[in-house]
């Protein structure tokens, strides 16, 4: 494992030399982490109405990656925290949070608490819930706002829903007066299975009335409409020009019916696009003055997270202990999903999961859309991806961080 990091070290170390490194230097730093909240809704419209009209608009002012993918497994939201958070994967079963919350990592909280920053994570539900009150006490944060902090006057699906939840968060942030502050917001209201308010559900979703895809399609509205409210909230309070803002999604929607999805597409569903729909959430960086604003098509992955953020602050990653690599580096690295397969923009790998990490199928992406291909040009991107999951597991399973750190004194 030590090998292992000494390369990606090494590889980290490229940001340090790029455009953009430490350019947002002591900026607040804001993170939307959203319940389910797919890809596929972005740019989508439907009965004439755009499903997210905020973050359309959010798309012309931020960097987007519009192939950032979910690299989660059993531990679902905490597996997406664990890996954007301390740039690790999660484990092929359980979650992390649970099994292995005493162990030490090196998680953004922390890293940006050594830089001054004021750090907390923002989440309206039970501070129990995936183990969130120890695990967040390992990864150093100064406070963790749970349920019992926010006021239910919005109550929508789990608690409180996301508008109010956002509210309540800026009231939280401007009490600490502090400054620059690291937050990361977990929202709730998009949780499965989708049921808002009749009151809430303002798209017409036409056929897709009373399935489970029209409920998620009006509980993606409504996340998007507080994001707005929050981009205008943070305008108002004046913070908006000091803050990177950084919002994704967690993980699927747990939606498998692709009739649904054909239904919406207007168009049939390919094999290999059932398989990027369930990994690509949205990924996009609202840097300060709409600066850098573009698509960026580069594959990207959660893991990759906290390095990008090191990368706008002008942290080097040194001897920390990252899998990731900062998004905004031209450093080469394929995006490893929790079953074996990965892409690293030039081929999409889907694994049989028979155990030997080359069987699977293999497709070259073109511009004119993905064709399958021989599997030889998967195989060396399958050994990565299984040597990859192999050092995170075995770093989890033994509690590698604190040794090697032990080592070098
Ligand atoms: C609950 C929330 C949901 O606190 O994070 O987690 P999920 O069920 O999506 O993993």
């Amino acid at each position: 494992a030590k090998n292992w990091f000494t390369e990606r070290q090494k590889l980290q170390k490229q940001m340090e030399s790029e455009p953009l490194f430490g350019d947002y230097k002591g900026k607040n730093v804001l993170i939307v982490q959203a319940e389910a909240f797919q890809q596929f809704v972005i740019g989508q419209s439907i009965g004439g109405e755009e499903i997210t009209p905020n973050l359309n608009k959010l798309i012309g002012q931020s960097v987007y990656f519009p192939n950032f993918f979910h690299q989660t497994a059993q531990g679902r939201t905490s597996d997406a925290d664990l890996l954007t958070s301390c740039s690790i994967h999660p484990l092929p079963t359980g979650s992390v949070f649970i099994r292995f919350a005493g162990n030490e990592f090196d998680c953004a909280p922390s890293i940006l608490k050594g830089q001054g920053y004021d750090t907390t994570v923002h989440h309206a539900y039970d501070g129990s819930f995936w183990n969130r009150n120890n695990m967040y006490h390992n990864m150093d944060y100064d406070q963790f706002y749970n349920i019992k902090d926010y006021t239910i006057d919005e109550p929508i699906g789990w608690s409180l829903g996301d508008q109010s939840f956002f509210r309540q968060t800026i009231e939280q942030l401007k009490e600490r007066k502090k400054s620059p502050f690291y937050a990361l917001t977990i929202t709730l209201s998009s949780h499965h299975p989708f049921k808002l308010p009749y009151s809430n559900q303002e798209l017409k979703v036409g056929t897709l009335q009373g399935t489970i895809m029209g409920d998620y399609l009006q509980a993606a509205h409504y996340v998007d409409s507080a994001v707005g409210e929050l981009v205008e909230n943070l305008k108002d309070e004046g913070l908006w020009d000091n803050t990177v803002l950084l919002f994704y999604g967690d993980h699927d929607n747990s939606v498998y019916d692709w009739k649904l999805y054909e239904q919406l597409f207007g168009k049939p569903v390919s094999d290999i696009d059932k398989d990027r729909i369930v990994r690509k959430v949205p990924f996009f960086i609202h840097l300060p003055h709409d600066e850098h604003a573009g698509v960026v098509d580069k594959a990207v992955g959660q893991i990759d997270t906290t390095p990008t953020v090191m990368h706008l602050l002008g942290i080097p990653v040194d001897n920390r202990y990252l899998m990731g690599v900062s998004m905004l580096s031209e450093a080469p690295k394929p995006v490893v999903f929790r079953n074996g397969g990965f892409t690293d923009g030039q081929v999409y790998f889907v694994p049989n999961n028979d155990g030997i990490a080359a069987h699977g199928t293999c497709y070259a992406l073109s511009a004119d859309g993905p064709t399958t291909t021989d599997s030889a040009s998967c195989a060396a991107g399958a050994d990565t991806a299984k040597k990859d999951l192999s050092i995170s597991d075995r770093v989890i399973e033994n509690n590698l961080i604190a040794k090697l750190r032990e080592e070098e004194q």
